[in-house]
C-alpha cells in the first residue's frame, strides 16, 4: 500500500488561538466536503451557548407538588420576594448563558396574564394581580446579558377543552403571546408528559390524546419560525424539533453522542440517548437535570442539593458529550432561587474555571500527522495528534473538538501516554465496560485518573470523512471528594415491612409512634413495579385502618427519584402502601422506603 503523508509540527509555546493552530486542515488541506447533515446557524449558536438554566416555578412550589391537577387555587400564589434580578444573577454567575422559564407547566397555571384565561397570576394577589412573572424575568436577563426562553406545557390539566381542537388554537393563541410580547425568544421548551388525568374544567376525568397527531405541531412551528426565526423547537412529542432529549433526566447523555436522528419515523430511547449514526437530520442533544432531585421546590429536599462532585459529573456526561446541559433552579416559596442552591451553583462554575485553567499543551509542542491511503481514492485512513513535553507532566484530562459546521466525523480514537518509555493506553473512567473512546462532535472531554508522561498520542482511529479536529487540549483538574450520602431518616434496612399482595405493602414495628411522612424509592433501572398512584393507610392493630393519604407520584417515570408522602402526624404501629397504578407489571417494586418521626 502507497502512502501519503503529512507531517505538521507546531510550537504550542506561544499561540494564541488554538484553533488558528490547527486550521491547516482547511486552509493547507483540501477545502472540507460536507459530510452528512450539518447543523443550522441557529444550531450552531445555541451549542456554543453550553450552560443554560431551568426554572421551575409554579403553584407547585406552594402546594409541594411536583405535577398540580389543575385545581390548585391561584390565591395561594403570592410570594413576599420575588426577585426575578436575584434569578438571573445567579445564573449569570453559575455560567448559565440562557433561562429557559416554566411560564406554563402542566397544572395550567400561568405565570404571566395571559389574556386567554383567568388562571393566571392576574388572579392571584401577588401584586394584586397585576404582576408579569414572564417580563420581569424577561427583562432581568435582559439587564445580565442572559438569553431567554419558555417552557409551555401542551399537556394542561386545568382547561375544559383539554383534549379537543378548541384547546389547540388555545395552546397556539398562547404560545403567540408569549413570542410576541417578551423580546427574542432562543428555545421553545414543549414537555412530552401526559399523566391522562386531571381537573379540565371541573370534569375530573382521564383525557387521551393521539400525541403525534392531536397539536397539529406543523402548523405551530410555522408560526414560531415566522414570529422568532431565530428560535430553536425542543419537543419531546411527536414532530422532530431543532434539539433532542437524551431519554433520562438524571443528567447525562450516553458517551457516543450523535448529533443526528431520522426527520421521520419512531424515536427508541437509544436513539435519543446516543443519537443515530446515520441520521438524516441534525437534531443534537440537550441534557437537562435539576440541581436538586424534583423539578419544583420542596423543603425536604433542602439537605439533598447536588453536590459539587456530582455536578461536575454532570458537567462532563453532558457538555463533554457533545451535548449542552440545562440545569435547573427551583424557585423557594418567598420567590427566590434558595441559598444553598445557588452557592453550589457558583461553586460548580468556579470547578469549571479552575478545571479548564491552565491548557498544558502550551508547555509542550504538538505534532499532527495525517495519512491518507491512496489505495481508498483518498478517504480518510488515519490522523495522530502527539503532544511532547520536555518534562514529565501530570494530566487527567483530554478535550478534542470537531468543527461541526461541516458535520460530525470521528466514530473512534484511542489516547495513549508514554509514562517510563512505555506507552500505556487510557480509557474514559466515567465509561463502564469500554474505553468510552468513541464520538467527538462539538466537545469531548476525557476524564482518567492522574497520569505523568512525557508524551501524549491522541489517534483517530475511524470516520465518516476526514476529521476536522478544531481544538485539542490538556489540564489537571483538581480532585474532588465523593458525595457525602444522604442520612437520618429510617432506612428499609431497619424497617420490617412485606407484601400482603402483589400490589400492597405492610411495613411495621415495635411499638406505636408518630410519624409524619412516608418515602418511596422506585426502582431505578426499569419501569417493571415502579407505583405511580398510591393510597397509604395507617393502623396500630392491623384491624382499623386510616387512610393517610393517596395521590400521584408526579413525573416519577422519568425521573426515579425519591417521593415523599408527607400528611398531618398520625400515630401507627403499621403503614400500608397500596400500589393503585404501576407503571409496567403487575407487582409492585421498591428500591428503598423511609419512614419519618
Ligand atoms: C418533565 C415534566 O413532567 C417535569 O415536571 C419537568 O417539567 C421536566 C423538565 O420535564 O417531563
Amino acid at each position: 500500500m502507497c502512502l501519503m503523508m503529512v507531517v505538521l509540527t507546531i510550537q504550542a509555546q506561544n499561540h494564541g488561538d488554538r484553533s488558528l493552530d490547527l486550521a491547516f486542515d482547511q486552509n493547507h488541506g483540501p477545502v472540507p466536503v460536507i459530510c452528512g447533515p450539518v447543523p443550522t446557524e441557529n444550531q450552531l449558536r445555541w451549542q456554543e451557548m453550553e450552560m443554560y438554566a431551568f426554572i421551575h416555578y409554579s403553584l407547585n412550589t406552594y402546594t409541594d407538588q411536583e405535577w398540580g391537577f389543575g385545581n390548585e387555587d391561584p390565591q395561594l400564589f403570592n410570594p413576599s420576594n420575588l426577585d426575578c434580578r436575584q434569578w438571573a444573577r445567579v445564573c449569570k454567575q453559575a455560567g448559565m448563558r440562557g433561562i429557559i422559564f416554566t411560564a406554563k407547566h402542566h397544572c395550567g397555571f400561568c405565570m404571566w396574564p395571559s389574556r386567554y384565561t383567568k388562571y393566571s397570576v392576574k388572579n392571584s394577589p401577588w401584586k394584586n394581580g397585576q404582576g408579569d412573572v414572564v417580563r420581569l424575568l424577561a427583562e432581568a436577563c435582559r439587564e445580565e446579558g442572559l438569553k431567554f426562553a419558555v417552557y409551555l406545557s401542551p399537556w394542561d390539566r386545568n382547561h375544559p377543552q383539554y383534549g379537543r381542537p378548541e384547546y389547540v388554537t388555545y395552546f397556539r393563541n398562547q404560545l403567540r403571546e408569549l413570542l410576541s410580547n417578551y423580546g427574542e425568544i432562543f428555545e421553545v421548551w414543549f414537555d412530552g408528559a401526559n399523566g391522562g388525568d386531571g381537573w379540565y374544567g371541573g370534569a375530573n376525568e382521564t383525557r387521551h390524546i393521539d400525541r403525534t397527531t392531536y397539536y397539529e405541531w406543523p402548523e405551530t412551528y410555522r408560526m414560531i419560525r415566522q414570529l422568532q426565526p431565530q428560535c430553536l423547537i425542543w419537543n419531546d412529542g411527536s414532530d422532530r424539533g431543532d434539539l433532542r432529549w437524551v431519554g433520562t433526566e438524571a443528567g447525562n447523555v450516553g458517551e457516543t453522542n450523535w448529533s443526528l436522528l431520522n426527520h421521520d419515523g419512531p424515536v427508541t430511547w437509544p436513539m435519543l440517548h446516543y443519537g443515530l449514526e446515520d441520521g438524516d437530520s441534525w437534531v443534537p442533544a440537550e441534557t437537562n437535570t435539576s440541581i436538586r432531585p424534583g423539578w419544583f421546590y420542596h423543603k425536604t429536599e433542602d439537605a439533598h442539593v447536588k453536590s459539587l462532585s456530582k455536578l461536575m459529573d454532570t458537567y462532563y456526561k453532558s457538555v463533554g458529550r457533545n451535548s449542552t446541559l440545562l440545569l435547573n433552579f427551583p424557585i423557594a416559596p418567598d420567590g427566590r432561587i434558595h441559598p444553598v442552591d445557588s452557592l453550589r451553583a457558583v461553586a460548580f462554575r468556579k470547578m469549571i474555571q479552575e478545571v479548564f485553567k491552565k491548557d498544558l499543551i502550551e508547555n509542550g509542542k504538538l505534532t499532527i500527522e495525517t495519512g491518507v491511503g491512496a489505495e481508498t481514492e483518498g478517504n480518510f485512513q488515519y490522523s495522530i495528534f502527539n503532544i511532547q513535553w520536555d518534562k514529565p507532566t501530570t494530566f487527567n484530562r483530554f478535550v478534542a473538538e470537531e468543527d461541526i459546521r461541516y458535520g460530525q466525523r470521528v466514530r473512534k480514537f484511542s489516547l495513549e501516554a508514554e509514562v517510563n518509555g512505555q506507552w500505556v493506553p487510557l480509557k474514559d473512567q466515567l465509561v463502564e465496560g469500554s474505553d468510552g473512546l468513541t464520538t467527538i462532535g462539538h466537545r469531548r472531554i476525557v476524564c482518567f485518573p492522574c497520569v505523568t508522561a512525557t508524551r501524549l498520542r491522541f489517534t483517530i482511529l475511524d470516520a465518516k470523512c476526514e476529521p476536522i479536529i478544531k481544538r485539542t487540549s490538556v489540564y489537571l483538574a483538581p480532585e474532588l471528594t465523593a458525595d457525602i450520602p444522604d442520612s437520618g431518616e429510617k432506612r428499609s434496612s431497619s424497617l420490617h415491612y412485606f407484601f400482603s399482595n402483589p400490589r400492597q405493602m405492610m411495613i411495621d414495628w415495635d411499638s406505636e409512634q408518630t410519624i409524619t411522612a412516608f418515602r418511596y424509592l422506585p426502582p431505578q433501572d426499569s419501569k417493571d413495579g415502579l407505583v405511580t398512584h398510591y393510597t397509604l393507610w395507617a393502623s396500630s392493630d392491623w384491624s382499623n385502618w386510616m387512610k393517610v393519604a393517596s395521590g400521584e407520584f408526579s413525573n416519577i417515570v422519568n425521573n426515579p427519584i425519591w417521593q415523599t408522602i408527607k400528611f398531618p402526624p398520625v400515630k401507627a404501629k403499621i403503614l400500608r402502601l397500596d400500589a393503585d397504578r404501576l407503571a409496567e407489571g403487575d407487582r409492585m417494586a421498591f428500591n428503598d422506603i423511609e419512614v419519618v418521626e
